[in-house]
């Protein structure tokens, strides 16, 4: 019986293995213990020696039982100390770092460059109303001038705005003059896209009202941008436009020299002196919302310009698409430019 024990308990090579041999041989009714209880059956004399011998095989299993469990609980702590061992000096896995998009760094550009010419930079809506983006902006139903900015409509008759100039509006509405803002947003078209059309894109538009501001103001207030933009020796044109919120209004382009060489003029956006009918309808509803009207007699300009524009020309981007494609190996050029 002692043999076939420790052979058993040689061969187990788990601890439930071990576990079942010791229930087999010593446990509770195990066959050492048994044979145990059979030493009330014999004669004295024979039940010294025998019990004797019995307890002996008992302790001789028992030994072997400890150093077995030892030697297997040793082996476990070995194989999960190797399988979870750290090699700390294997290089690290490099975590793939983020970064700004293109035309946020653009628009950032553009703010820092108003900012530090004395501008708030404000933030507005995208869902606007009729009201805002066209009817106070001297643009109303009747206009044909509305085929110019094709609308998304939202089901309860408001919009995506079409550009940021109803921040124009909302700004004046609630803040007196002499003011000078900027707005950096998303606007909505509802047109085809092409190569250089999206109908999703951005605007940087710029709002200064005050005293005897005339378009000299306008015209240097570009040329420095410009010459932040793209350096001290730009040069900007403007070129007579029609927006129905400007009087006179005008289109204006910078001449660009990119580091291949080429050079060229690239329209930028639009801009022009704001139409007294603006500062009429601002009035309106100031006096609506029980405020003073201070507009009418006040002198100001505006423009609006499109950052897309920008990137593509100083980097050489053909098509507006990429910008939103969100694919990885075109964005992922533009990281730390700027
Ligand atoms: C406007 O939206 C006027 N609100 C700008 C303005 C503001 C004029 C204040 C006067 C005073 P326009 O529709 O031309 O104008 O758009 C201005 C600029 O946005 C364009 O010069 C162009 O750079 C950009 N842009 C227009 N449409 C798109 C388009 N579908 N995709 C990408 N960029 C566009």
């Amino acid at each position: 019986l002692q043999h076939e024990a420790l052979d058993a308990i040689r061969a187990a090579s788990t601890l439930d293995a071990l576990q079942a041999a010791k229930t087999r041989y010593v446990g509770k009714s195990g066959l050492v213990t048994r044979e145990l209880g059979t030493l009330g059956k014999l004669p004295p004399e024979e039940r010294r020696t025998r019990g004797a011998e019995i307890n002996a095989v008992r302790a001789a299993i028992e030994t072997a039982l400890t150093e077995r469990e030892t030697t297997l609980k040793r082996e476990a702590l070995d194989a999960r100390l190797a399988s979870e061992a750290i090699d700390v000096t294997l290089p690290g896995l490099s975590l793939p770092s983020g970064g700004l998009h293109l035309i946020t760094r653009i628009l950032d550009d553009l703010t820092g460059i108003y900012e530090r010419m004395g501008y708030a930079v404000i933030e507005g809506n995208e869902v606007e109303d009729d009201h805002h983006n066209f009817d106070a902006l001297n643009i109303p139903w009747y206009h044909p001038a509305r085929d110019l900015w094709d609308t998304f409509w939202l089901e309860d008759g408001r919009l995506l705005r079409t550009h940021t100039s109803p921040m124009q509006v909302r700004y004046m509405a609630t803040h007196s003059a002499p003011l000078k803002i900027v707005v950096p947003g998303k606007v909505y078209r509802y047109e085809a896209t092409d190569a250089t059309h999206e109908s999703m894109f951005h605007q940087l538009e710029g709002l200064v009202v005050g005293d005897n501001i005339s378009m000299a103001d306008l015209k240097g207030t570009i040329a420095e941008m410009a010459r932040g933009l793209f350096g001290p020796n730009s040069k900007v044109r403007f070129q007579p436009s029609y927006y129905p919120f400007t009087e006179p209004g005008a289109d204006f382009s910078v001449w660009w020299e990119n580091p291949r060489g080429e050079s060229k003029w690239l329209e930028l956006g639009g801009c022009g002196m704001v139409h007294p009918n603006v500062f009429r309808a601002v009035d309106d509803l100031r006096e609506a919302a029980g405020r003073e009207r201070i507009y009418e007699g006040k002198t100001g300009f505006a423009f609006g310009l499109g950052p897309e524009r920008i990137a593509m020309l100083k980097y050489g981007i053909p098509d507006i698409r990429y910008f939103y494609a969100n694919d990885m190996k075109v964005l992922g050029q533009f990281r730390g430019e700027l």
